[in-house]
């Protein structure tokens, strides 16, 4: 987003940064120890956070904001975007039902997937990406049902505990399906990347994760030049994707 500053060293455009798939989770307190401190030495320094979504292992529902693991997380955003930064989040196929509760606490925007923003004078395209994979269909058909508002009622309307034990479930069942499934079906289509290009008449930039293969890809779209950018996950190391006015560069930690 455009960056107009207000105070006295506002001539110094600060960057955006985009992460997806951190997949953070109580099991892995490195990831998050390292999340807090990216939060705090390199955000505070930024315009804006957008997080492209599965921030989360998994969210079951905003009843579990409580969670003594995820109070740090939403203290930390909390913190930053009261001192100016922005924070933007998007759903991923993990945490979509983080809804008002988890974003009025953390005091983060919740963006549509996909979502057009004005980066540094140029149209960018963000979306989690899933549903760019549209030859996974059995993953489609899943996607489907679970984002329909009356199956998310009548599942938010179920314990916090018995609502963890379906997800255990679902993973399970998930990383078994995964495992037979060839590379190519859980990438994106690109035909369905093109046609979500078109649809949003040629942002320069395309940005999404999902598919934990952090890339940079260069479009040649009816005449027009586009830049994808895949971002990484944060399983063995954070990154992050980093965009001043000049350019774009991926980075880790
Ligand atoms: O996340 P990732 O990259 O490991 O895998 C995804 C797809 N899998 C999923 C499932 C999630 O990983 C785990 C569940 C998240 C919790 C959501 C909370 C609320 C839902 C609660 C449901 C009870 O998204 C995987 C893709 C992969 O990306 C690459 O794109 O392949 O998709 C699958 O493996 C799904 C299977 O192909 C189909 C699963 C069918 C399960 C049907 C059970 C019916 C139960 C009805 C309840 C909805
Ligand atoms: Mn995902």
């Amino acid at each position: 987003m455009k960056n107009f500053g207000n105070n006295s060293s506002s001539s110094v455009i600060k960057p955006d940064l985009f992460i997806s798939d951190l997949h953070l989770c109580s099991s892995r307190p490195h990831i998050t120890s390292a999340f807090l401190s990216f939060l705090q030495n390199t955000v505070s320094q930024s315009n804006a956070l957008y997080i492209l979504g599965d921030l989360f292992e998994y969210w079951a529902g905003d009843d579990d904001i409580k969670d003594a693991h995820h109070q740090p997380i939403i203290n930390a955003f909390r913190t930053l975007a009261e001192s100016g930064v922005k924070i933007f989040f998007m759903h991923g196929n993990r945490d979509f039902l983080i809804s008002k509760i988890f974003c009025d606490a953390a005091k983060i925007t919740l963006l549509n997937d996909p979502s057009l923003i004005d980066l540094h004078g140029q149209r960018a395209l963000l979306s989690h990406g899933d549903d760019l994979c549209t030859d996974d269909l059995d993953y489609q058909t899943f996607r489907q049902q679970v984002r329909d508002p009356q199956w998310q009622k009548k599942f938010l309307s179920q314990s916090l505990q018995s609502r963890k034990e379906q997800i255990e479930a679902i993973r399970l069942r998930s990383e078994k399906e995964k495992s037979k499934k060839s590379m190519l079906i859980m990438d994106v289509n690109q035909l369905a990347v093109n046609k979500l290009i078109k649809k949003n008449h040629y942002p320069k930039l395309l940005i999404h994760g999902h598919t934990h293969r952090p890339y940079q890809h260069h479009i040649q779209l009816d005449g027009h030049s586009i830049t994808r950018w895949v971002l990484g996950d944060w399983y063995e190391q954070g990154s992050y994707l980093r965009c001043d006015q000049f350019s774009c560069k991926a980075m880790h930690l």
